[in-house]
């Protein structure tokens, strides 16, 4: 098949699933031309398989913001007709699914252009839900010729504020083999040089991820006696307060704020437990990508979290906000070392037989054909 694929390209969850699956389409034998405003910071190779269209916008003074969406849509149009795309696939519905349909409804009745959407979170729990979103988010969804969900929580909550459950789940995923926990002794001493337990925290430092939390539960651990360290991967809009809340709490020191970073693997490598005191989260690929490297999660109890981790098994599930709980679950993980290899173990044993590519990206595909014998 020739997939066209939109993501955003630079933040956030969504687009790594929508680069990862790129790749693995192509892997597979498919042709997938990627249609975004910049290169998907995922994705690091292109090839006779993989190509890249840049969104290309005309800027006017009379344009106090640039329409990006009908920008898109007319690349998205453009590319279709150039590599005789089978089907768009965007993920994340705002605004790529009113752009897909637009390119779609521009292309007839020349051509066909199927246009899947994959729902992630916020376009259905936050943005769109908002009422200056709303009604174009449910004709975007309503108008797309398949819909997918990454969670049963999200497929759920679409039905709830949209009115509409003609919605597939097919959940995030992980390849397995890449997706491991590596050797990293040097990371490893320079996190910790006095081989202290680690804490990490990868997120892109939103308000919705509370990242502040992490330096309150480390803080907690630290007063329990348990000499950790914190590692915060990413960057965001909340960093600044992450900082100065550590400052306030005296634990500035015992944490590490690397940045965004390419080899996420790494880092899921050199650490004990991974913290995920996210307000919303529709699955948490940050949970799966540690539970694939066997770390245990500790992580808020919020929409698609318990599908992915479950409580006592592969980690632990506090109330939102519950620093106190979280730190005790810490804690506990950080000087019990056969707990924290049992639950480890349980957690890529769970990762790999639910989430692995092997059995989610021919849900995919299947979904694809489906899609297209249709229209
Ligand atoms: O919905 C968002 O906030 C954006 C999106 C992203 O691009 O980061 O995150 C969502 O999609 C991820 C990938 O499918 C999920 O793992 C995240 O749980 C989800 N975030 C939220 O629901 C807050």
């Amino acid at each position: 098949m020739n997939i066209g694929i939109t993501v955003y390209p630079t933040y956030g969850g969504s687009g790594i699933v929508g680069s990862e699956l790129g790749k693995e389409l192509a892997a597979r034998g498919h042709c997938v031309h990627f249609i975004a405003s910049a290169l998907p910071t995922r994705l690091t190779e292109l090839g006779a398989r993989v190509s890249f269209h840049e969104v290309e916008m005309m800027s006017y003074p009379l344009f106090e913001h640039q329409p990006y969406t009908l920008a898109l849509a007319t690349k998205m149009a453009t590319v279709a007709e150039e590599v005789n795309l089978d089907l768009l696939h965007v993920h994340y519905a705002i605004p790529h699914s009113i752009s897909a349909i637009l390119a779609r409804e521009s292309l007839k009745p020349q051509r066909r252009l199927p246009v899947v959407t994959t729902l992630h979170g916020t376009d259905i729990t936050l943005v769109g839900a908002d009422a200056s979103y709303l009604p174009i988010t449910r004709y975007g969804i309503k108008e797309s010729d398949g819909v997918t969900a990454i969670s049963n929580y999200l497929k759920e909550a679409t039905t709830e504020t949209f009115g509409f459950d003609d919605v597939t789940v097919i959940p995030n995923f992980i390849n397995a083999s890449e997706y491991r926990k590596q050797l990293v002794p040097e990371l490893r001493r320079e996190l910790a040089p006095d081989g202290e337990p680690l804490l990490v925290h990868v997120s892109n430092f939103r308000p919705v991820k509370r990242p502040v939390d992490c330096v309150e539960v480390l803080a907690r651990v630290r007063e329990s006696g348990v000499k950790a360290r914190l590692v915060m991967v990413g960057d965001g809009p909340e960093r600044t307060r992450v900082e100065n809340r550590a400052r306030c709490l005296g634990v500035h020191e015992h944490c590490s704020f690397v940045g965004k970073q390419a080899r996420i693997v790494d880092y899921l490598s050199a650490a004990d437990v991974l913290l995920l005191p996210s307000e919303q989260e529709s699955f948490g690929l940050a949970a799966l990508e540690a539970m694939a490297c066997e770390v245990p999660v500790v992580a808020s109890s919020v929409g698609g979290v318990p599908e992915v981790v479950t409580d006592g098994e592969t980690g632990y599930l506090s109330a939102v906000g519950d620093v106190r709980k979280m730190s005790a679950d810490a804690a506990r993980l950080l000087t019990n070392k056969e707990l924290r290899m049992t639950m480890g173990e349980s957690a890529r044993a769970s990762a790999v037989a639910c989430y692995s590519t092997e059995s989610i990206i021919p849900q995919y595909i299947e979904f694809y054909e489906r899609i297209i014998a249709a229209a």
